[in-house]
């Protein structure tokens, strides 16, 4: 990962990776986008050429004895992000650690849904995106947030990567769900999503994916290791 590196050239080490550790191949099409692209939510073309002082988003994962898995992570090209990246990486990485607290039995998915967004709700004034005296007016049937994140923040997870489940039961122990808010910003050309799966317990949750860095320090220092 550097300014010049193409994003199939990415995908092609992933794939490396994975088959030659006994994964039969990703678990769904890799979406590796960098620059503007990070903040086209399907976006997987990949075919573009990475360059320095922008952010690449990689929602890429292996498939393993038939069971998908599902992972998002954000990079600095050039292994440095800028203030502002920071500042939005932060502020999703904050959502993204209260809503796995939240993944609880017993918890729903609409309770769940609202205290995510009102989350969400305060990163993006401190990231003034939004203002609080506009989000007091809002209708709650169009809640401004969704302007810049404007995906769910769970599914489930399983034999397929958007597995089936009852989401209008309470959440239950053994369920995987994914957790991965995110903030789209096009005109900053800065897209971040952070996606780990976690599992529901009898007492609390497991991070499946806990393992793997995700604070921005720990990735910029692999990357200039
Ligand atoms: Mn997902």
């Amino acid at each position: 990962m550097k300014p010049g590196v193409w994003e199939y050239e990415i995908e092609a080490e992933l794939i490396h990776e994975f088959v030659r550790n006994r994964s039969r191949g990703f678990a769904y099409g890799p979406i590796i986008a960098s620059g503007i692209d990070s903040c086209v939510l399907h976006y997987n073309t990949n075919n573009k050429q990475c360059k320095k002082g922008d952010v690449i988003l990689l929602d890429v994962a292996a498939e393993y004895a038939n069971y998908g898995s599902d992972l998002t992570r954000v990079l600095p090209v050039d292994g440095k992000f800028t203030k502002r990246q920071r500042d939005v990486y932060n502020a999703v990485l904050r959502v993204f650690k209260g809503a796995r607290k939240m993944l609880v039995k017993g918890n729903n998915i609409d309770k769940y849904n609202a205290a995510v967004g009102q989350l969400m709700e305060e990163e993006l004034v401190k990231l003034k995106l939004l203002k609080m005296s506009d989000i007091k007016k809002q209708d709650p049937a169009f809640p401004l947030y969704k302007k810049y994140f404007m995906h769910g923040t769970s599914h489930f997870l399983g034999l397929d990567i958007h597995d089936v489940g009852f989401f209008h039961l309470p959440f239950q122990a053994g369920t995987v769900f994914t957790c991965e808010p995110g903030i789209y910003i096009p005109r900053e050309k800065i897209g971040v999503r952070i996606e780990n799966d976690i599992l529901i317990t009898d007492k609390g949750n497991v991070d499946l994916m806990e393992s793997i860095p995700i604070e921005a320090g720990e990735i910029e220092e692999l990357m200039n290791k």
